[in-house]
């Protein structure tokens, strides 16, 4: 059986970042006997040839494409990225006729409606290891009643199915990235990228993570890391790595043991994560900060105490300020992802955000104004009782929830007022600091980390 796999990402903002989703199921495969081909078209500037020149080159019995991103969460100026995946898949339909599965985090979230956008019959949701290896089981053997395949979303007689979603264990071993370019990755994205486990326990209100990943924590073993670490550095040239767990200081215990083991092992390279201000104490950020993490990106959300617990984060306002004072202690630069807008703002919370983001000692704010609504999230529920939202309406193309409470155009203009006098911010959706171009001219400067980091130098 001969796979092709494609990961129709093309977004280079912030920068681009490795399909590692996509080389757990290549590996997987890869394990199991079959032959396994990887199109990854985020440097494609030609993607209609690079199709056809790949589907040439493997003559695929079945093609699986992962989609990453359904839209860039940037409100007033938000892109869908979701037509664009059409077109890379009507391509792919019109060059071969075997079954196209559909999979990744973006279709995790929408997966009846991407399937009936694209026309498609297979999809999985979720983690797509076994499920996807199910699936390929399934095809071999000729047997059309996909029921038990996990996680798979299929059509029947023009009906949408919906199987059993289970996740996956980690995987244990480290796993094999010669499908990818990672020299371009380094050179363009300036680092690599790790998983050190999956899961959340948290319940924010408008998170997707827990649904993507689930809420018990799967670890993989800190060797493991170690190993995946000095891979991507001797191997692929990549001097920094982003641990891309959703928050990397839970469980907290987990985070030690990987600093320990880069400790130990004698590993020189630097790191960067996202980070909850629970729980990050003083000796965590030593211990980070001698394994090499050298940036790292907080979930901070709001700097209003009462838009914080109406969005159920589990830490408060004066947790932000010392996290960050103890990084900057530490050696470490630091970002906080903010949200305006969020259940419960009004002027008055707005303009007690405003001061406490002067308190917050820090090298960047990410700023969005809103927040992205999606299916099965408490904040998704909210809209419908605030009447935001009716209760039937799809959510693919991007809706945001903005508190009732402050005018919209307000809530803009004092945002935009506020970032653009304050160097350390970055407001993608009011385009501020954060076009391809600047992003481009800072690469070139600076090789390695995040770019956020470069902003105040
Ligand atoms: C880390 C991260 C980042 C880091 C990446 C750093 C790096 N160097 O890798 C940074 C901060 C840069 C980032 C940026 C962005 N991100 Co981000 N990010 C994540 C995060 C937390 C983890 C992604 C990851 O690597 N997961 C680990 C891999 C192993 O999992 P995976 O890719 O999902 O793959 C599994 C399954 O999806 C499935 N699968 C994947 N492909 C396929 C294919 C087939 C055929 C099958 C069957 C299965 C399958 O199996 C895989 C293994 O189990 C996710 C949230 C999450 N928990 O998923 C958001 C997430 C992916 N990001 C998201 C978004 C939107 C963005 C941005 C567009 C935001 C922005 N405007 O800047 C940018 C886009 C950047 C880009 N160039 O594409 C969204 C995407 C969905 C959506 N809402 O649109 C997510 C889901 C978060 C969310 N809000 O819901 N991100
Ligand atoms: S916002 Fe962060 S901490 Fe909260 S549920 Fe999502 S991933 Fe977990």
């Amino acid at each position: 059986m001969k796979i092709l796999l494609v990961s129709a990402n093309q977004e280079r903002i912030p920068y681009p970042v490795a399909p590692l989703g996509l080389l757990y199921i290549a590996d997987r495969a890869k394990q199991k006997g079959f032959h396994v081909s990887i199109l990854d078209l985020c440097f494609s500037n030609n993607i209609l040839k690079d199709i056809e020149t790949s589907i040439n080159h493997c003559n695929p019995d079945c093609v699986g494409v992962s989609i990453r991103n359904v839209d860039n969460l940037s409100f007033p100026n938000s892109v869908s990225y979701i037509p664009e995946v059409k077109n890379t898949i009507d391509i792919i339909k019109s060059k071969v006729n075997v079954p196209i599965v559909l999979g990744g985090s973006a279709f995790s979230l929408f997966p009846g409606d991407i399937l009936q956008y694209t026309n498609c019959d297979f999809g999985i949701i979720g983690e797509g290891e076994d499920a996807f290896i199910q699936f390929i089981d399934k095809l071999q053997s000729k047997d059309t009643c996909y029921d038990s395949v996990d996680n798979l979303v299929w059509r029947l007689n023009g009906e949408i199915k919906y199987n059993t979603t289970c996740y996956a264990k980690t995987c244990a071993s480290v796993i094999e990235r010669d499908l990818i370019d990672n020299a371009t990755y380094a050179k363009l994205g300036g680092m690599g990228n790790i998983q050190t486990k999956r899961g959340c326990q948290f319940k924010c209100a408008y998170c997707t993570y827990p649904c993507l990943e689930g809420n018990e924590y799967r670890l993989r073993p800190p060797r493991i890391i170690v190993e995946e670490a000095r891979q991507l550095k001797e191997k692929y040239a990549t001097n920094h790595i982003f641990f891309v767990d959703n928050v990397f200081n839970q469980p907290l215990y987990h985070s030690v043991n990987i600093c320990e083991a880069i400790i130990k092992s004698g590993l020189k390279i630097n790191w960067s994560c996202f980070a909850s201000p629970k729980d990050i104490s003083k000796d965590l950020l030593d211990l980070m900060k001698n394994a090499g993490c050298t940036h790292i990106e907080f979930g901070s959300d709001s700097l209003s105490e009462s838009v914080l617990s109406n969005l159920q984060k589990p830490f408060s306002i004066n947790d932000i300020i010392e996290a960050s004072y103890e990084c900057k202690k530490a050696g470490i630069k630091s970002a906080h992802y903010v949200m305006f807008g969020g259940p419960g703002e009004t002027q008055s919370s707005l303009q007690e955000s405003f001061s406490n983001i002067k308190r917050i000692e820090t090298n960047a704010i990410i700023a969005m104004v809103g927040i992205r609504i999606y299916p099965n999230t408490e904040l998704h529920q909210l809209s419908i009782k605030e009447n935001i939202l009716p209760s039937q309406k799809s959510l693919l193309d991007p809706h945001f929830y903005l508190s009732p409470k402050i005018p919209v155009e307000y809530l803009l203009q004092e945002v935009f007022k506020f970032s653009t006098t304050n160097s350390s911010f970055i407001a993608p959706g009011l385009q501020i600091r954060s076009s391809e171009k600047m992003f481009k001219i800072l690469r070139n400067y600076y090789q390695e980390g995040p770019l956020w980091g470069y902003l105040n130098t």
